[in-house]
């Protein structure tokens, strides 16, 4: 189904930031700073090069141009100075806002939101996903119009040209509010559906494990460290795979897929929870959830917290999970003392080599079970491939007409296709 609207931010786009900090910001008690980290980070998995960044501190807003006219030229000289062609801001802007600055500096102007709406447009896999992230962009788009005159063309059906009048602009809403309508009724029948396709993934037997956790934990660089080594297997033998999914290979020799996902963000933007959590749907799918937490945060276990409700909201709160506390490096004595250790937590630096061997091993002690006999009829061929499936043989006799087939079970292939084999187990006195 392609969806209409295009991403605002291109991979190729270099980018200077800036952060308000207003009364209210204060009184809200966001870190600004952590928030201007994050969005250093958001605008980094966007694909975008951050070359500066800006703060000013102020009462209120600016209503024409959000930071004050001197902090707009300051603004300029940056942009000038590092060849920018895009300036992206912490909070959210009006559409006359980003109509005024877009005039006045001539590159795009891209607010939080946007940015955020970006990076679930460019991470939705699944028809859902794509979809709730196709309505949250619309209705964010919606009462923004009139400042979104050049870039209306994105909208596709050729609806928009630079400027348009009133009676045109009453068009384009109608076209979107229709536009929206559908998508609902699509996403309705999509959710009625999915029970079926997610039980048809699950039948192709790939061993799948998540990475979930805030933004700036560590996931993404523990995707790339973890799986350093196997890069070259990866593309010829998951060359359909997004890049954002890898393929890692366990001490044991078995490949499974790793995958990252966007990251929990601070503060999200109520309107972005639905869209946010479509692009969670890896966790769902997923066989075993790598929980990465940045053991340095001051505000760790409200962040585990989260994201433990939001798993279990999605309904992968049982799945079988390892906590990994990165950036252990980062942490004084007392903090690395304060964390919880045991069988399924680990405290690691994602650049320690000795680390995530810890962590490739802990993956497949989690993932393989105990070892199991089966006897299976010499003739059934379709059997003996399964067997072949949910583990390592470790052992095969002949015993008359039957085969004795000694497995150390791969729990998450079993669980997928072990039933099948039920009656064939024997118990070993
Ligand atoms: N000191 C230190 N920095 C780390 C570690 N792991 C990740 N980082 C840094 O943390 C930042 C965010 O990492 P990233 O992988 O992008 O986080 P993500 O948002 O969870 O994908 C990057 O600057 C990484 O270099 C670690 O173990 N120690
Ligand atoms: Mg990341």
């Amino acid at each position: 189904m392609g969806a209409t609207y295009e991403t605002k931010t291109e991979l190729t786009d270099k980018a200077v930031l800036v952060s308000l900090v207003t009364d209210e910001v204060k009184r809200s008690g966001i870190n600004a700073k952590y928030s201007l980290d994050e969005l250093v980070n958001l605008a980094e998995t966007a694909g975008v090069e951050v070359k500066d960044v800006i703060v000013q501190n102020r009462e209120t807003p600016d209503s024409r141009w959000f930071i004050g006219k001197g902090k707009v030229e300051e603004l300029r000289e940056a942009i000038e100075a590092q060849e920018a062609n895009t300036a992206i801001f912490d909070q959210e802007l009006s559409g006359a806002q980003v109509r005024n600055l877009e005039e006045t500096l001539d590159v795009k102007i891209i607010d939080r939101t946007q940015l955020i709406l970006d990076i679930f447009a460019q991470r939705a896999k699944t028809r859902e996903g794509i979809i709730q992230v196709e309505l949250a962009q619309l209705s964010y788009l919606l009462p923004r119009l009139s400042g979104h005159g050049k870039n209306l063309s994105r909208l596709g059906g050729g609806i928009g040209t630079r400027g348009p009048g009133e009676s045109k602009l009453e068009t384009d809403r109608r076209h979107i509010r229709g536009r929206i309508s559908d998508l609902k009724r699509q996403l309705d029948e999509v959710t009625r559906h999915r029970k079926l396709h997610r039980q048809r993934r699950k039948e192709t037997g790939v061993v799948q494990v998540a990475l979930v956790g805030y933004t700036n934990t560590g996931k993404s660089t523990l995707l790339k460290q973890l799986t350093a080594s196997d890069i070259y297997v990866e593309n010829q033998l998951f060359a359909t795979l997004d890049p954002t999914s890898r393929t890692l290979e366990l001490p044991s020799g078995k490949e499974i897929v790793l995958t990252d996902t966007v990251g929990f963000i601070q503060n999200l933007p109520h309107d972005l929870v639905a869209s946010f959590r479509a692009t969670l749907e890896e966790a769902n799918e997923a066989d075993l959830i790598l929980h990465v937490v940045d053991a340095s945060a001051e505000n760790r276990e409200e962040q585990m917290a989260v994201v433990t409700e939001i798993l279990n909201d999605l309904g992968a709160g049982s799945k079988p999970q390892i906590v990994l506390f990165n950036k252990k490096d980062l942490c004084t004595p007392e903090q690395l003392q304060m964390l919880p250790s045991g069988e399924h937590s680990f405290k690691i630096s994602a650049y320690d080599e000795a680390d995530l061997e810890l962590v490739r091993e802990a993956i497949q002690k989690q993932l393989t079970g105990d070892t199991r006999l089966f006897r299976i009829p010499a003739g059934r061929g379709d059997l003996t491939a399964i067997v072949y499936r949910v583990g390592e043989v470790l052992e095969q006799t002949f015993d008359e007409d039957d085969i004795l087939f000694r497995v150390e079970l791969n729990k998450a292939d079993y669980e997928k296709l072990g039933y099948q084999l039920e009656s064939y187990i024997i118990n070993e006195g």
